[in-house]
C-alpha cells in the first residue's frame, strides 16, 4: 500500500435539508480528491458524517415537536440517503452522538484538566425567562457586536463571520419562542486556555498555512493577528455529550468542542487501524470545508490537539471554497431559493451535479449558480464532448468493423504529446485541490479526442475504401475512451463505469501517469447506452 492519506470533510449539522451549497461546500471536493488519490493507489481513510450536537438539533426538534433523538434519526437518514444518491466514496459516514464519540472526548478533556488548561469561571448567559431556561449559541439571535448585522447568531455572525459569546449580542431574543425577556444569569461554565498555547499554535500556523488554499490561509493568518482566547467549552443544554465532572450534570460540551474530533470517532468506526492515520507523522491530512468553518479548523481544533501533547495528526492542507449562491439568491428551504438535494435528481442525474458544480466551485470568490449554466455545462460538456465521442465511435466502428476493435499501427505520437501535457495539468490541478483548474484540463484531453475525430474523419476513410486508415483511427478513438474512463472517474464515476464497461475485458481504473495503448486489437466491445442526455429547461414564462 502507498503513503496514508486523511481525508476528511466538514461534518453538516445534522439540522434541515441538504441542498446544493452542501454538495460543493463540503461532499464533493473532498469526494474528487479521494477518488483521485485511490486511483493513485495511495492508502485512503475518508470520512464524514453528520454534527447531530449544538443548538441546531435542538432548536430543529423544538419546531418539529418531537424528541431531538428521534429528530436525528429522521435526518441523518436524509444525509444517508444524500450520500449514496450522489456516489460519495466514504470509507463511513458516521454521526457524532455515538458511543465512541463521548469516550473520546471525555478522555480529551480529561487530558486538557490534566495538563492544567482547563478552568471553571463564572460567566453570566443570557437566560429566556419564558421558555426558563439558559439560551446558548442558535437558541438566542440578535444584533451582530461586531459588523451590526441584525439575525446574527449567539455564536457566530453568518454576514462577518465573527464569533464571540452569546452575552455580547445587541438586541437578544430567544429563537425557541421569539420571547425578547431575556435576562442576563449568573452560570458557572469550563473554559480551555487556550491563551497557554498561543505560541507553539503560532509556530505551527506559521509552518502550514502558506500551503494551505488561498482562501483558507488569507482567513487563518488573520486570526494570527488576535491571538488566542480562552473559550468557554461548556453549555447549559441538556442534548451533546456529557461533561465528565462532578458539579456539571447539567450542561454539555460546545458543539465545537467535539464536532472536529468527530472524525477521529467516525474514523475509529470505520477502520480499527485508525492510529495508524492519526498518529502517524507521515500520514498526509486533507480537510475540506466551507469559508465559514475555517476558524475552527485553523484555530480552534488544532490549539486543542497540540495542547494534547499526543501526536495527534495536524491539517497539511486545508481547502476552502467560498459561498455558492443561487440564481442571485442566498439558498434557503423557507424561500424555496435553491435546489435540495431530495429532488435534485429528479432534474438530471448525479454525475451532472458532479460536474457541473465542480465546474464552477467557488475557490476564489462567493458564485452564483444558475440552471441556464447548469444545462450549459451538460449540454455542451458532457453531452456534446465526452457522451458523443464515445457514442461515435462506437456505433461507426461497430457498423463497419463489428464487435471487436479494429486494428491499429501504433500510438500517434503527435496525439499523444499533446495529452500527455494535459494529464500533467489535470494531475497537478488535483494534488492542489485546484478543482476548476482540473475541470479545465479534463475538458480539454476531451476536446483533443473531437478533434482528432474531426481531422481523421474514419467515416470518410470508410467510404472512400481506406479500410486499414478507419481502422487506425478508431483504435486510437478506443484507447482514449479507456483512458477517459481513468481520468474521468473521479468527478463522473457513473459514466466513467460505462465507458470501463465499453470493453469486455474490465480494464482498471487506476490514474495513468501517460497515455497508452491498453486496449488490445480484436478485443470486445458493446456499444453503450448514452452517457448523458441533454437538459431542456421550460421557457421562462416572462419572457
Ligand atoms: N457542523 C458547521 C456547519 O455545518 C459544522 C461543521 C463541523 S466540522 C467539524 O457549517
Ligand atoms: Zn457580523
Amino acid at each position: 500500500m502507498g503513503k496514508k492519506y486523511l481525508i476528511t470533510s466538514a461534518l453538516p449539522y445534522i439540522n434541515g435539508e441538504l441542498h446544493i451549497g452542501h454538495l460543493i461546500g463540503c461532499y464533493l471536493p473532498s469526494d474528487v480528491y479521494a477518488r483521485f488519490c485511490r486511483a493513485m493507489g495511495r492508502d485512503v481513510l475518508y470520512v464524514c458524517g453528520a454534527d447531530e450536537h449544538g443548538t441546531p438539533a435542538i432548536v430543529g426538534a423544538a419546531k418539529e415537536h418531537i424528541p431531538v433523538k428521534e429528530y436525528t434519526d429522521k435526518y441523518y437518514e436524509k444525509h444517508l440517503r444524500a450520500v449514496s444518491d450522489f456516489k460519495l466514496s466514504f470509507d463511513l459516514y458516521g454521526r457524532t452522538h455515538t458511543d465512541l464519540q463521548e469516550i473520546l472526548v471525555q478522555d480529551l478533556f480529561a487530558r486538557l484538566e490534566e495538563q492544567g488548561l482547563i478552568e471553571e469561571r463564572e460567566t453570566v448567559q443570557p437566560f429566556s425567562v419564558d421558555d426558563n431556561m439558559f439560551l446558548a449559541d442558535r437558541q438566542i439571535e440578535g444584533t451582530c457586536p461586531k459588523c451590526g448585522y441584525d439575525k446574527a447568531r449567539g455564536d457566530q455572525c453568518d454576514n462577518c463571520s465573527a464569533t464571540y459569546e452569546a452575552n455580547e449580542l445587541k438586541n437578544p431574543h430567544s429563537a425557541i419562542s421569539g420571547s425578547t425577556n431575556i435576562e442576563m444569569r449568573k452560570t458557572k461554565n469550563l473554559f480551555f486556555l487556550a491563551s497557554k498555547v498561543e505560541g507553539k499554535w503560532k509556530e505551527w500556523l506559521k509552518e502550514h498555512a502558506p500551503k494551505w488554499s488561498k482562501t483558507a490561509s488569507a482567513i487563518a493568518m488573520g486570526w494570527a493577528n488576535e491571538g488566542l482566547h480562552d473559550t468557554s467549552i461548556t453549555r447549559d443544554l441538556s442534548w451533546g455529550i456529557p461533561v465528565n465532572k462532578p458539579g456539571y450534570e447539567n450542561k454539555v460540551f460546545y458543539v465545537w468542542f467535539d464536532a472536529p474530533w468527530g472524525y477521529v470517532s467516525i474514523s475509529q468506526a470505520a477502520n480499527k487501524d485508525w492510529e495508524s492515520w492519526w498518529k502517524n507523522p507521515d500520514c498526509f491530512y486533507a480537510q475540506f470545508m466551507g469559508k465559514d468553518n475555517v476558524k475552527f479548523h485553523s484555530v480552534f481544533f488544532p490549539e486543542q490537539e497540540l495542547a494534547m501533547n499526543d501526536n495527534w495528526k495536524t491539517v497539511d492542507l486545508l481547502k476552502a471554497v467560498n459561498f455558492l449562491n443561487f440564481e442571485g439568491g442566498k439558498v434557503a428551504k423557507s424561500t424555496g431559493n435553491g435546489i435540495f438535494l431530495d429532488e435534485a435528481l429528479n432534474i438530471a442525474p448525479s454525475d451532472c451535479w458532479r460536474y457541473a458544480l465542480m465546474s464552477s466551485a467557488p475557490e476564489t470568490d462567493d458564485t452564483d449558480f444558475t440552471m441556464a449554466r447548469f444545462a450549459d455545462v451538460v449540454n455542451k460538456d458532457l453531452n456534446g464532448m465526452l457522451g458523443n465521442f464515445v457514442s461515435r465511435v462506437c456505433k461507426l466502428s461497430a457498423k463497419n468493423f463489428g464487435d471487436i476493435v479494429p486494428e491499429g499501427n501504433g500510438i500517434d505520437e503527435d496525439l499523444a504529446g499533446r495529452i500527455n501535457t494535459k494529464i500533467t495539468d489535470l494531475t497537478n490541478a488535483l494534488e492542489k485541490c485546484e478543482f476548476r483548474d482540473a475541470v479545465f484540463a479534463l475538458r480539454s484531453l476531451w476536446a483533443i479526442a473531437n478533434e482528432y475525430m474531426t481531422v481523421k474523419e474514419p467515416w470518410a476513410l470508410v467510404k472512400n475504401g481506406d479500410t486499414k486508415a478507419a481502422a487506425n483511427a478508431l483504435n486510437e478513438c478506443f484507447q482514449m475512451i479507456d483512458l477517459f474512463a481513468r481520468v474521468s472517474a473521479p468527478f463522473i464515476p457513473d459514466a466513467a463505469e460505462k465507458m470501463q464497461n465499453v470493453f469486455e475485458n474490465k480494464h482498471d481504473l487506476s490514474w495513468p501517469t501517460k497515455y497508452e495503448h491498453r486496449i488490445e486489437t480484436n478485443e470486445k466491445f458493446v456499444v453503450p447506452e448514452n452517457l448523458f442526455s441533454r437538459i431542456e429547461l421550460a421557457e421562462k414564462e416572462d419572457k
